[in-house]
């Protein structure tokens, strides 16, 4: 394809807008040609970000105006499936937000439209992949330079949720990012969940009962804490310390500017995911307008991996309501998704 790719952005909220521009400023080869947002004052905000782009309340009729070549869902995920459904039937290249959809249930049925098609169309937002400092890691486990890898502590720190987050979100809007990337680091997927309740803290809304403390256990023996933690008031921090047979690796340590005053020392913390990920945001999107373009059609993590996760955060939400040491059961990836 020599034309840029016109995308349409399903979606205009934090993350959507947040895409419309980066596509606009950053990603080649690509841009928004259409925003679909039923709410008019939110397309309008947005498009003012995307030069002559259309705006649509339905896909559908995006799509009759066959002004589009592919399509990017940045929709609260209840939204996924009836935005997935007419975008694979129009046979369009998608770049979904995490999750697939909000059941395993709801994504198998996904997958079984898309197995109709040549090739996966779909390709999962789970933009940790893309991070340096992830990407990096993995290559040292993939090494073996640092003996086997033992553990994974991860951090996942946010300053505060919107008032719409519920206590299932923990697992379902949080850790779902953990269940994509931790097996993808570590190369084994999840075999058990198990979740722990600390001491609440008071400052969190009345709602959520947190933090909370998730164990995985991957097939291949490597244990995972979690530490998921909403209310930390700070700051947005995601890191993460693997423990090997040989030593330790860190990622996500603050970076940038260090201060040294009044007796004091100072880094600048992120205070959202949309700068803590900017950088990775921008990779997983440029990589995947360049796999359309060649006709590969995806670069990232595909369906299956996020059915994966739907598996995972099943199997997460009821542990968190109590149900112990929880199984997830995957059926073997079909050669459709090799
Ligand atoms: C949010 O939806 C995200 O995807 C962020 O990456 C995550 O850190 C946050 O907890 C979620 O609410």
């Amino acid at each position: 394809m020599t034309e840029e790719l016109r995308i349409a952005v399903v979606g205009a909220g934090m993350m959507g807008a947040d895409h419309i521009k980066r596509i606009t400023c950053r990603i080649a080869g690509a841009r928004v040609a259409a925003v679909v947002e039923p709410d008019a004052g939110r397309a309008a905000a947005a498009t003012t970000h995307a030069p002559g782009a259309l705006t649509f309340s339905r896909l559908e009729d995006a799509i009759e105006t066959d002004a589009l070549d592919a399509v990017l869902i940045a929709t609260p995920g209840q939204f996924h499936a009836p935005v997935l459904k007419p975008a694979l039937a129009a046979r369009l290249p998608i770049l979904c937000e995490k999750p697939l959809t909000q059941t395993s249930e709801s994504s198998r049925e996904i997958l079984e439209l898309e197995q109709q098609l040549d090739r996966p169309h779909i390709q999962l937002g789970f933009m940790r992949r893309f991070d340096a400092e992830y990407q990096a890691l993995r290559e040292l486990v993939g090494s073996g330079e640092s003996g086997d890898l033992l553990m994974v502590r991860a951090l996942h720190r946010n300053p505060s949720v919107p008032d719409g987050y519920t206590q299932d979100m923990l697992i379902t809007d949080s850790v779902v990012h953990e269940f994509d990337v931790v097996p993808w680091l570590a190369g084994s997927p999840v075999k058990t969940v198990e979740v722990k309740h600390p001491r609440r803290n008071s400052l969190a809304p009345a709602r959520l009962s947190e933090p909370i403390l998730v164990i995985m256990e991957l097939e291949n023996g490597v244990l995972v804490d979690v530490e998921m933690n909403v209310s930390v008031q700070f700051g947005y921090q995601v890191a993460t310390e693997a423990v090997f047979e040989k030593g330790i690796a860190r990622i996500g340590q603050p970076a940038g500017l260090q201060q040294w005053e009044a007796g004091f020392f100072r880094v600048k913390e992120h205070e959202s995911f949309t700068t803590r990920f900017a950088a990775a945001y921008d990779a997983q999107i440029q990589r995947w307008v360049d796999a359309v373009r060649r006709g590969t059609l995806i670069d990232g993590p595909n369906a299956w991996d996020g059915y994966l996760v739907a598996l995972s955060c099943e199997a997460g939400v009821t542990a968190l309501h109590g149900g112990g040491i929880v199984p997830v059961e995957a059926p073997e990836r079909p050669s459709f998704y090799a």
